[in-house]
């Protein structure tokens, strides 16, 4: 069976854009791959976090994950800080990293732009993702488009060690979601939506009250038109509605318009906002019964166990391939 291996920072509450673009494809994965769904939080800490907030974000990731449908029989959820591996073979990784390949990484750019005081983390990030991914020998990583340059690196940093020490690790394969659609920002449909935007009205959260989701939903930017059509160029807001709306019913976007022909945007937003609903309210009450249960921290122990015992035996291989440590001597 081949391994799929996928990481989620907890920087923020989960958006409806992070339910359709990832956490519901890793549902599906889980039944035809080995799975491993890991909350990494040594990278969140990658720029400034508010301990307590960063402390609920990281339980409310797991037990969204749980609320969603992961199965702890069939895949392995995890917490990055609670297997030290990540970080041993982070700093390995790291001595097989250019400072100008990772200079190069455009999210380093993009995070570090205009700061003064950014951490040497943020520019060593790649090579922690590297042995998050390297640790359990896989084969597969399921990524938003944002995330293929990291991969690509990844590919080379575990082709240079092998080439250089031993053939120790999986060279992955990358996965770039085709579908599961990439959601926008409810306000500036040419944004995505994001869990960090500063905009509330801009992005439902998974955790967002039913009536908060219909107001959020009815106050969408659209257009003047009153014509319900795929477009992203000319009317990337009611594209947006309509992405949203066949994500969360079996509804194709053929089907959508020709169902909302000649109806006009009040009752097209109403029924979106009712799938919205409908996709998230289960999700929610699973959540709130989860999220307290002692039965949330044995799913946590257990993946965390079983992840560690994967991960240090490919830690011990690289540390020896390197001559790190010692070879005991035996009487
Ligand atoms: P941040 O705002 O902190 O950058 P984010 O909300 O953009 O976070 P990530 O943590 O970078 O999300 O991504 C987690 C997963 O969710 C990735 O697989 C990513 O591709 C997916 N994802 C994030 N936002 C969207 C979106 N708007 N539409 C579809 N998929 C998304
Ligand atoms: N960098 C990713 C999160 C991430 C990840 C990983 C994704 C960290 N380690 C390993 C896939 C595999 C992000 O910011 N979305």
């Amino acid at each position: 069976m081949e391994t799929i291996f996928s990481g989620i920072q907890p920087s923020g509450s989960l958006t409806l854009g992070n339910y359709l673009g990832a956490m519901k494809q890793f549902v599906e994965l889980q039944e035809d791959y080995d799975c491993y769904f890991c909350i990494v939080d040594e990278h969140a800490i990658t720029v400034p976090q508010e301990r307590l907030k960063l402390r609920n974000n990281i339980r409310e990731l797991a037990a969204l994950h749980l609320a969603s449908g992961i199965d702890h029989n069939k895949a392995t959820l995890f917490i990055q800080s609670e297997v030290p591996a990540h970080t041993q073979l982070g700093w390995i990784m790291q001595t097989q990293s250019y400072i100008g390949e990772l200079e190069r990484m455009t999210q380093f750019k993009d995070k570090s732009a205009g700061k003064n005081a950014v951490s040497s983390a943020l520019l060593t990030y790649p090579p922690l993702m590297a042995a998050d991914i390297l640790l359990y020998n896989t084969t597969l990583v399921p990524v938003g488009n944002d995330q293929t340059q990291h991969l690509e690196l990844t590919r080379d940093l575990a082709e240079r060690f092998n080439n250089k020490y031993n053939d120790i690790f999986t060279v992955p394969q990358i996965k770039v979601s085709e579908v599961g659609a990439r959601i926008m920002s409810l306000q500036e449909p040419t944004k995505k939506m994001s869990k960090s935007d500063q905009n509330q009205k801009a992005t439902i959260y998974m955790l967002d009250e039913p009536k908060r989701i219909e107001k959020k939903i009815k106050s969408a930017v659209t257009d003047s038109d009153g014509v319900v059509q795929f477009d992203k160029e000319k009317k990337p807001g009611v594209s947006n509605l309509m992405t949203i709306l066949a994500s969360c019913t079996n509804l194709t976007l053929d089907q959508i318009e020709e169902k909302y022909q000649g109806v006009g945007y009040g009752q097209f937003k109403q029924d979106v906002a009712d799938a919205v609903v409908a996709t998230l309210k289960p999700i929610q009450d699973r959540y709130h019964e989860i999220i307290d249960s002692q039965e949330l921290d044995d799913i946590l122990d257990h993946g965390a166990e079983k992840a560690s015992r994967i991960a240090n035996k490919t830690l011990a291989k690289a540390k020896k391939a390197m001559g790190l440590g010692r070879v005991k001597k035996r009487k």
